[in-house]
């Protein structure tokens, strides 16, 4: 598929790389259209299917991570067009399908959309100059992408009416301190800290990094004990790989474990 909308890149000096997506429309913010969800889904499934990757990073520009979802390309559509498959409803769910982990670089603006789309990822890395909000209700509208369901999940009930029935935005800082994001980094080192980040986790056994992400999800979408008997069970079943082994005998020998399945 040829970019338009976003663009990718591979990088990395170790076994495994990360996969770098860019949201690319400037003159909109990065806005959220259909062919940058398309775009965006399509590149995340091949980072997803490739095997020399380990993390997946996105991003946007300095000025906005994403702006929300077009509201261009939304404004004149009736209820039959937005409901039918193909309106402003494609792939807003891939991220949620990648098995690897995906790690978004926010800096500037993330609205609507664009903080939904953050908030599918797994880890969130705040410029100093990022700013979250669901801000629908100003354009008589609600969240479609999760909003109203994975923002009270993350921040807590209270802020999240706050946020969803006034559309205020939410600087960095309030964001760190409500849960929203897991670390503060400024503006200039952003992608540095992100692809060190991705480092970290690729020197470590895809297996239990897989497994870690779906049972914290689990967390998300499961009631208590049907998690806890999840994890248990992924528990276990660790100890049939040879990554379990080699990272206790590593620690035990006091040296550097050599992870084999990567
Ligand atoms: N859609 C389309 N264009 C946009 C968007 C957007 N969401 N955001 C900004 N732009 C455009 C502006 O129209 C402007 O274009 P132009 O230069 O041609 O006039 C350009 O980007 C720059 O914007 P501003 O001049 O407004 O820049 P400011 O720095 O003054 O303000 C803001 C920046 C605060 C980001 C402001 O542009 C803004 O409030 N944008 C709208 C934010 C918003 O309401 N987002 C929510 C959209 S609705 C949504 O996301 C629902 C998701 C549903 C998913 C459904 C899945 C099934």
């Amino acid at each position: 598929m040829d970019y338009e909308c976003i663009m990718t890149e591979v990088r990395g000096e170790s076994a495994l790389k990360t996969g770098l997506i860019t949201l690319n429309r400037p003159k909109q913010m990065n806005a959220l259209n259909d062919r940058l969800m398309d775009e965006l889904g399509a590149a995340l499934l091949a980072f997803d299917a490739d095997d020399g990757i380990g993390c997946i990073i996105v991003t946007g520009s300095e000025k906005a991570f994403a702006a929300g979802a077009d509201i261009a390309a939304m404004a004149t559509l009736g209820h039959m067009d937005a409901w039918k498959a193909g309106y402003i409803s494609r792939n807003w769910e891939t991220i949620r399908q990648v098995k690897k982990p995906v790690i978004a670089a926010v800096a500037g603006f993330a609205l609507g959309g664009g903080c939904e789309v953050a908030m599918m990822c797994d880890i969130v890395l705040a410029a100093d100059n990022a700013k979250f909000g669901q801000p629908e209700i100003k354009l008589g509208i609600v969240p479609g992408a999760g909003g109203t369901q994975r923002l009270p999940r993350a921040v807590g009930k209270a802020k999240a009416m706050d946020m969803l029935l006034t559309g205020r935005m939410m600087g960095a800082e309030e964001a760190e301190r409500a849960g929203l994001v897991s670390r503060i980094v400024p503006l200039a080192g952003l992608l540095d800290e992100a692809f060190a980040t991705a480092e970290l986790i690729n020197a470590l056994g895809a297996p239990s990094i897989a497994l870690t992400k779906e049972l914290v999800n689990e967390a998300f979408e499961s009631g208590l004990s049907s998690g806890v008997k999840a994890e248990r069970r992924v528990f276990h079943s660790l100890f049939g790989t040879e990554d379990q082994r080699e990272g206790m005998d590593a620690f035990l020998a006091k040296r550097k474990p050599a992870f084999k399945h990567r």
